[in-house]
């Protein structure tokens, strides 16, 4: 696929199933947003309840003003959106101190059992490409990605256009 910055334009996992990408993901590599939040030891959970809706826990390592360390325990939930993989997530943390707020939450591909592409546009810019993304790259394993899902990851960074500015995030046991 050709390169198109647009947001708009931006392809998503066809198909979405999200009782399939329930469960735990670690995150391995994350293109980070203006004041950034999350710094590592990143975790998610994704659980479907029995009515079909998505909620998700998640923790971090964080830093908050400016030189405390602490292990951020945040809480989402994700109102669907006429594109099964497009989702308006709505996120609070276990402690008032934490981030709050609401972001685009889009599962830009995944094949469930091993890998998936996130990718979070803040702020669009006039000309239709983003001006503040985030995105994660989540594994389903603590280690990282498998060798053999490295290509398909790269190419989808490539279509998201943050090639290159992913960062890889550690698991230390901090949290
Ligand atoms: O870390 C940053 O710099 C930006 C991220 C802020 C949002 C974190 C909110 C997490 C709330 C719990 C949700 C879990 C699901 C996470 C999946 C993808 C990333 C938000």
């Amino acid at each position: 696929l050709a390169q198109d910055c647009q947001v708009a334009n931006i392809q998503v996992m066809q198909n979405f199933t999200k009782s399939r990408y329930a469960g735990t993901w670690y995150a391995a590599g994350k293109k980070d947003p203006e004041g950034l939040f999350l710094l590592d030891n990143v975790v998610a959970q994704f659980v479907v309840d029995d009515e079909g809706k998505m909620t998700a826990t998640a923790k971090g390592r964080v830093i908050i003003l400016n030189n405390w360390e602490m292990c951020a325990h945040m809480f989402a939930t994700f109102e669907e959106t006429p594109e099964p993989a497009k989702f308006k997530m709505t996120y609070w943390g276990a402690a008032s101190y934490l981030q709050t707020g609401n972001d685009e939450h889009w599962v830009i591909d995944t094949d469930y059992d091993n890998y998936a592409v996130h990718y979070s546009c803040r702020l669009e810019d006039a000309d239709g490409t983003c001006l503040d993304s985030y995105s994660f790259i989540f594994s389903r394993h603590p280690e990282g990605l498998r060798a053999e899902d490295h290509a398909i990851v790269t190419q989808k960074k490539m279509e998201i256009c943050l090639l290159g500015k992913y960062r890889r995030v550690a698991h230390t046991g901090f949290c």
